[in-house]
């Protein structure tokens, strides 16, 4: 039974609040036990109807769920797409206010700065490397509105994915000839290596995580703007942190990038 337009916006509406508020609610399909993926992305564009009309900036776009691993951990085979808003955007080096979050985790990612924009159906990897502008390194802080992380795929995707905060390194790098398979990434927290990988743990190569973006975009009826910043998943695991940590990425070729939480 697909969900009326009404329920939709009172789900968006929930889980804005949520946030705003700083307070973990239960999995909405607890109560909407109706609730699909597909309604999950209209709840979803909902949410970015609700922030767009209080004057937040549409920035880009996330990739999640993206490694193997995590995808058989939830029982999916695709991964998911979320927004990032001007609202999401921390300045590199900057500090990130603990108080305003739930349960913060960090995840080391390849950001894509979009020179060109995308249309799928069937997008290459190729393709998402010819209409790069650079590629940066990331940090996103996941924060999902649910108690504990504890939810379910439609959940996830009606609450953007967890998106809360993210930062991206200052000195832009060039996606031409670049091995985005066994690019090296080091996740640091407070001085000490927490987590290492390689680009190849999401989806094979990062780029074909944008080039997966795009196509749930076009099934959707919709495209990847140019200017467009990308999250394309995270190479580590989600690492906890709290008032007084500091984190750093790093990427080979790419630099590095931080935050301090207060
Ligand atoms: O960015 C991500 O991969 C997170 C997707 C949502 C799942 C989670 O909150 O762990
Ligand atoms: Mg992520």
């Amino acid at each position: 039974m697909s969900l009326s337009p009404a329920t939709i916006e009172e789900i968006a509406t929930l889980l804005h609040d949520a946030e705003r508020d700083v307070r973990d609610v239960v999995k909405v399909t607890d109560a909407q036990p109706d609730l699909d993926t597909e309604a999950a992305y209209r709840v979803q564009d909902a949410l970015r109807a609700l922030k767009l009309a209080r004057g937040v900036r549409l920035v880009g776009m996330k990739m999640g769920l993206t490694s193997f691993a995590k995808m058989e951990q939830m029982g999916v085979d695709t991964p998911i797409y979320g927004f990032l808003g001007s609202d999401n955007a921390v300045d590199d080096g900057a500090a990130v206010e603990t108080a305003a979050l739930i349960h913060p985790k960090v995840e080391a990612e390849i950001a894509f700065v979009m020179r060109d924009a995308l249309q799928g159906p069937d997008c290459t990897v190729e393709q998402v490397l010819a209409a790069t502008a650079c590629l940066l390194p990331a940090i996103e802080v996941i924060d999902s509105r649910y108690e504990n992380f504890r939810f379910d795929l439609p959940s996830v995707i009606a609450d953007n994915t967890s998106a809360s905060r993210y930062v991206i390194g200052s000195k832009a790098a060039n996606a031409d000839g670049r091995d985005l398979e066994s690019i090296g990434v080091v996740l640091e927290k407070n001085g000490q290596v927490v987590e290492v990988g390689a680009g190849a743990a999401v989806l094979g190569n990062p780029a074909r995580a944008v080039a997966m973006l795009v196509d749930m975009l076009h099934a959707r009826g919709q495209s990847l703007p140019a200017g467009s910043v990308v999250l394309s998943g995270a190479i580590t695991a989600a690492v906890a942190v709290e008032a007084g940590d500091h984190v750093q990425v790093r990427i080979d070729g790419l630099g590095s990038t931080g935050l301090r939480f207060v």
